[in-house]
């Protein structure tokens, strides 16, 4: 789907700003809201949860609805006329004069409706957009909905969950280690197309000794679609670098110029398409990506990962889209020397992706596959009813982000049980697997992060383009030893060692807790957390297969409430704010003395 933007033939009216909120329940179906009758006040994009001063925002469970009123200028008479909402956590029913217009699942990824003829050009409507909060083992994220959280239930004298109910109740708990952030998190924009239009835009790009090959694919819709189709590809300076006519094709770009993460050039070329009335301007890089025995290639040439697993958060917006956060966060990033991110754990807000494009930034696309696995029990796999949606979320996210050169991988998901049921787990995996190559014009590398665990009974994570490992080694276990955690990833390491893959950490850390400090480093101090990596990161360079080191993580971030957690997860090698730790200064350090390319011979 293309993001809206604005030319000379597209118009696109942004409708953030202060819109009219009311909580529902989780009982309230969608389909009863007329007009709210008590509204409140509501920032939109931005999560409801910590707006307001009280805890029913805060603990929301269901349905919670938005209302504007949406007038369409003249002007736009003759023009098609479409809603497009980046993202609505986790659920969405949209209503256009109490009519159902489009409904939507999956909290991080965009969807669309034409409202040409629902709000004809200089007329007005009511909008009211009901947005579902709950989690449960058939969305994703995985959530425990209609339980309640029962720290310690093996506890004597602790009531059974189903006792508690007489007396609480139930919640909407999360699966995952994120706060369960809701509502409309990202732009709602009206944009305007020709009536006959360029629905898609698909590039592939390859390198062809200095030259530049762009496979071309263009969709278009409307009136006249058969309209002719014309590309051209503009330098940066918006001279003319090549062109061709015809909705699929080959454009050949002499000498070009590649895309190269940073501190090498990440160089951008602009696909200018024309159809009929209709244009759009699409941006790309010259870049291949591929994997071969135990080394990750980026045009060729073997890529070291230095990075971190992130999150949208931050105080006040929850996971709402904070521009101003993502550009603070990319120069972080430069100012840390880390090359990557993996978009933890769901696809991220669409101009942060042109961020890293344009700053050379590498990112694991990942999907908001985390959650999934229910203990020893109960095998996710043949229990929870998410495949439908899994393959609806890896084909919206791909269709999404394939042209950007920043995405050099797709993560299938996070944390999966692959343990308990490792027969079921590869069965699932495996197959998602072949279905995400298939989706991805671009064939990048596929794989999902596995979580600490067992290893050798793990049939699917070895199976993987890139093997990737969550571990915390020194931390949930073998806490506060390094030495022993040392021992244990060297162990590990000696067994992926025999698979020939690409192996790399996306996950390890410490929470350190700003300010604590001590002379000997123990859990929670700044020291220890630094200690932590430096010992672990010493394994690593041992280990020529080693492909990439991204840790958890880039900041503190907000969580559900619980014993283990002080004001949130505190991993970050910043704080929440985004203030360096002791970790921050060493990982600085350590990754401006390790490039890019050829760091593990
Ligand atoms: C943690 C991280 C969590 O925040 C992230 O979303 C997923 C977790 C660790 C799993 N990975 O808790 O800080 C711990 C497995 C235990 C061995």
């Amino acid at each position: 789907m293309l993001y809206p933007r604005e030319n000379e033939v597209r118009t696109v009216i942004d409708l953030s700003g202060v819109w009219q909120f009311q909580l529902g329940d989780e009982n309230t179906p969608g389909e009863t809201c007329g007009s709210l009758l008590k509204p409140e006040c509501i920032a939109v994009p931005a999560s409801y949860n910590d707006q307001k001063e009280d805890p029913k925002y805060r603990n929301h469970y269901g349905w919670a609805y938005y209302q504007k009123k949406l007038t369409v200028p003249s002007c736009l008479k003759g023009q098609r006329m479409m809603l497009r909402f980046d993202a609505v956590t986790h659920a969405a029913k949209v209503y256009v004069n109490g009519k159902l217009a489009v409904e939507h699942k999956g909290g991080f990824l965009p969807f669309e409706v034409e409202i040409t003829d629902l709000i004809p050009a200089g007329t007005s409507g009511e909008l009211i957009v009901a947005a579902d909060n709950r989690i449960n083992n058939g969305t994703l994220p995985v959530g425990n909905e209609g339980t309640i959280a029962f720290f310690g239930s093996d506890n004597p004298g602790v009531p059974s969950v189903e006792a508690a109910k007489l007396w609480a109740k139930p919640q909407n708990i999360p699966n995952f280690d994120f706060f369960n952030y809701a509502g409309i998190n990202r732009p709602v924009r009206l944009y305007t197309t020709p009536k006959t239009y360029i629905a898609d835009i698909t590039l592939v790009p390859d390198i062809d000794g200095t030259d530049g090959l762009v496979k071309y694919e263009i969709t278009t819709g409307g009136e006249n679609p058969a309209e002719a189709v014309q590309i051209e590809i503009l330098e940066e300076d918006g001279m003319l670098a090549a062109s061709a006519s015809g909705s699929f094709g080959t454009v050949r770009i002499p000498n070009a110029k590649l895309w190269q993460p940073w501190p090498g050039t990440p160089y951008l070329y602009t696909a200018r398409i024309t159809c009929g009335e209709d244009i759009y301007e699409q941006s790309f890089g010259i870049r291949t990506v591929k994997v071969e025995g135990t080394r990750f290639l980026i045009n060729g040439e073997p890529f070291y990962f230095k990075g971190f697993g992130k999150h949208e958060d931050s105080a006040f917006h929850g996971r709402g889209l904070d521009v101003c956060l993502d550009v603070k966060d990319v120069n972080l990033i430069h100012w840390l020397h880390a090359n990557s991110f993996r978009t933890s754990h769901y696809p991220y807000a669409e101009e942060m992706y042109d961020l890293c494009d344009r700053e050379g930034i590498v990112i694991i696309d990942e999907t908001p596959a985390v959650g999934i696995g229910a203990g020893e029990h109960q095998d996710p796999y043949k229990t929870f009813p998410i495949r439908e949606h899994h393959e609806q979320v890896l084909r919206e996210m791909i269709d999404r982000d394939k042209n950007h050169p920043c995405v050099v991988m797709w993560s299938m998901g996070n944390e999966p049980d692959t343990e308990h049921f490792p027969e079921s787990a590869y069965d699932y995996w495996h197959s998602l697997y072949e279905y995400t190559h298939t989706l991805d014009p671009q064939d990048r590398p596929v794989t999902f992060v596995c979580c600490q665990n067992n290893y050798e009974r793990d049939l699917v994570t070895r199976t993987m383009d890139v093997v990737c490992i969550n571990r915390y080694y020194g931390w949930y276990n073998l806490s506060g030893n390094l030495d022993a955690a040392c021992y244990a990833w060297n162990q590990e390491l000696d067994f992926w060692e025999k698979q020939d893959k690409p192996v790399m950490v996306t996950e390890y850390g410490a929470d350190a807790i700003a300010g604590i400090h001590g002379t000997v480093p123990e859990m929670f101090s700044e020291e220890y957390q630094m200690e932590f990596y430096r010992r672990q990161n010493a394994e690593f360079d041992k280990r020529s297969f080693f492909t990439g080191e991204q840790v958890w993580g880039f900041a503190d971030f907000g969580t559900v409430q619980g014993c283990m957690r002080a004001d949130g997860n505190k991993k970050g090698l910043l704080t929440r704010d985004r203030r360096p730790k002791l970790a921050a200064h060493y990982f600085r350090n350590r990754w401006e003395n390790i490039p890019n390319f050829g760091y593990k011979k």
